[in-house]
């Protein structure tokens, strides 16, 4: 049976892969901090129906310690790093930690797999916001770089350490450039979900106004269970490499909101307001990326239009308010078992 090991399991991406890899019989490992195990009903909500199939793992990204003792434990046929600070807004609040946490959490897996698991496949998940002030549009994987943000920044240091390791040490290192992927899961502070959320409380007249940014940002977005799979195909590749991941469509926020409010058919011009507080210091205007590569050598392609992402994120938001009136309790989530590596997690977050 192989062991793949995720960092970043109790997100939305992470919760989609270990889906599929249990689907495709792995034993799924995954990387938590310790205040997720603390807190399971609040931290653990995307994999609580998984979590008696998962084996978790206490450590920090920030302490390598931690990294290289899970590692060097559980010794994974496949490694998928997709835990970041991910929100670009916040990396222009706090740079220093989303540069810390990023670039040394990325760095410390790759040095530990060089010690501990040199035949290991690694996945990092690098970003479109890679190419930022984009230099051509569509985007590939030959496109230079222009981040925009200490987030992005951090993601072009994450792809040259994951590319340095690949050619200095021969590890199986690969970069997946991910477009914007979205989902029911997806956290609420990503324009997506905040809008979809507000829609459906709107809807149940719980909120009258949803406050946004740059209305005229471009995105290709797609579906994040769609995205997990052309993580796995690229580990399943013989040889290590870089690939664009994205539906070749580009969308901009006012069509997202357009169509979410459609949904439930309301006008957005009596509910969208701008507020000053949502537009970033520096903005990525328009991305759009050529997923031909992927396509091609891997054979992967997404399953899931706009439209439908859009209809799917809306009606989830509306069941959830409909299924919690008055916010009913949910169940408990069951509690992890959990191999602490409690001492070297002194720095967690
Ligand atoms: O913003 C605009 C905002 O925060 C999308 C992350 O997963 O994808 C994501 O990064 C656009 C931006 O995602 C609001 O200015 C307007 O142009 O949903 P977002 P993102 O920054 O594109 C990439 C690929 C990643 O790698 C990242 O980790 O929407 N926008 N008004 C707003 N955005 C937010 N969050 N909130 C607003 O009110």
């Amino acid at each position: 049976m192989k062991k793949a090991l995720i960092t970043g399991i109790t997100g939305q991406d992470g919760s989609y892969l270990s889906e599929w890899l249990l689907g495709q019989g792995y034993e799924v490992h995954g990387i938590v901090r310790r205040v997720a195990i603390e807190d399971p009903d609040h931290r653990m909500w995307r994999i609580r129906h998984l979590l008696p199939r998962l084996q978790l793992h206490s450590a920090s990204l920030e302490s390598y310690a931690s990294l290289f003792q899970v590692l060097a434990r559980v010794q994974p046929d496949e490694c998928y790093h997709l835990a970041a600070q991910s929100f670009v807004s916040y990396s222009f609040e706090d740079e220093f930690s989303t540069l810390n946490t990023n670039i040394n959490g990325t760095h410390h897996l790759l040095a530990s797999l060089k010690e501990v698991a040199p035949r290991c496949r690694f996945y990092f998940a690098a970003s479109s916001e890679m190419f930022g002030k984009v230099r051509e549009t569509p985007q590939t994987e030959a496109t230079p770089f222009h981040p925009r943000s200490a987030y992005g920044i951090s993601k072009v240091a994450g792809f040259d350490l994951t590319r340095n390791y690949r050619e200095a040490y021969g590890l199986k290192a690969t970069s997946g450039i991910l477009y914007n992927h979205e989902s029911p899961r997806r956290g609420y502070e990503f324009v997506t979900r905040k809008i979809t959320s507000h829609v459906a409380k709107i809807k149940f007249g719980l909120a009258d106004k949803l406050p946004l940014g740059n209305l005229e940002a471009k995105r290709d977005w797609g579906h994040a269970r769609d995205y997990v799979r052309a993580m796995w195909l690229m580990l399943q590749q013989d040889q290590p490499d870089d690939y664009v991941v994205a539906t070749g469509q580009t969308w901009s926020v006012q069509q997202f909101v357009e169509l979410a409010f459609a949904c439930v058919d309301l006008d957005w011009r009596d509910h969208v307001v701008s507020d000053p507080r949502f537009f970033r210091p520096a903005e990525v205007h328009l991305l759009l990326g050529d997923a031909s590569k992927a396509r091609r050598q891997l054979g992967w392609a997404p399953s899931c239009s706009f439209q439908e992402l859009v209809e799917e994120m809306v009606v989830d938001d509306l069941e959830r308010l409909s299924d919690s009136p008055a916010g009913r309790p949910a169940a408990a989530a069951p509690r992890p078992t959990v191999s602490l590596v409690a001492a070297m997690d002194a720095g967690a977050r």
